[in-house]
């Protein structure tokens, strides 16, 4: 299996949950600006819309969006716990967090706060959402550490993924403590830390 990913993207979140699971993957890093790999292919060839992630199955299938790239990974070892077997209610509660965090916290908010196009009003209306969608993440985890459960799970990597763009885009998380102490008790797990050591050396060879 590869992984299409781009240091520190949403793709961080695959490459956590394939640590999680102790999935052996071969990444591949894409330029998403150029649209283009590390190892010089055209990216829009292998994933249509040019985002990350892609996961490509070894029988060639291209899984192209956060949802079906995390739960297959997690499928691939269910002892991981990383997603409830798929007879479990919790399931859909993953599939409903995944679901949430896509929409009204990837795309609602920080993908317009990211966008240089984006004119101040529109910026000032992502910001807005912010503070409901925030609140709402602090209401949904209770006085848990999880979004399911008690576990870690994908939607738990994928939420750990986009809390490290806040200082990117002006969102002071210390305006929600729940949230950052979460965020904070996940940074810490290994498979979180290995991946973010790993995006971040290649972010740097980059930027050399
Ligand atoms: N709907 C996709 C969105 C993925 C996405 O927004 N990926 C961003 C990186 S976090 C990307 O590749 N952006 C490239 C671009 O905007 O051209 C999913 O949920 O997986």
């Amino acid at each position: 299996m590869e992984l299409f990913t781009s240091p520190m993207a949403c793709s961080l979140a695959a490459h956590i949950t394939a640590y999680e699971a102790g999935i052996p993957l071969q990444i591949t890093y894409v330029d998403t600006r150029a649209k283009t790999t590390k190892d010089g292919r055209d990216y829009r060839a292998i994933a249509f819309n040019g985002y990350v992630p892609a996961l490509k199955l070894d029988d060639g299938t291209l899984l192209n969006e956060n949802p079906s790239v995390l739960q297959y990974l997690a499928d691939q070892n269910p002892e991981a716990g990383l997603a409830p077997r798929w007879t479990d209610v919790r399931r859909y509660e993953v599939i409903d967090a995944l679901n949430f965090l896509g929409t009204e916290l990837h795309k609602k908010v920080f993908s317009p706060l990211f966008a240089p196009a984006m004119p101040a009003e529109g910026k000032a209306y992502a910001k807005a959402g912010a503070q409901q969608t925030f609140d709402a993440l602090v209401r949904r985890l209770g006085d848990g550490d999880h979004l399911v459960g008690d576990r870690f799970t994908i939607a738990d990597a994928y939420l750990v993924a986009m809390l490290n763009w806040c200082p990117f885009v002006g969102i002071d998380l210390a305006q929600w403590p729940k949230l950052a102490s979460y965020h904070k008790l996940h940074l810490a797990r290994p498979a979180v830390a290995k991946a973010i050591g790993v995006e971040m050396a290649e972010r740097a060879r980059r930027a050399a």
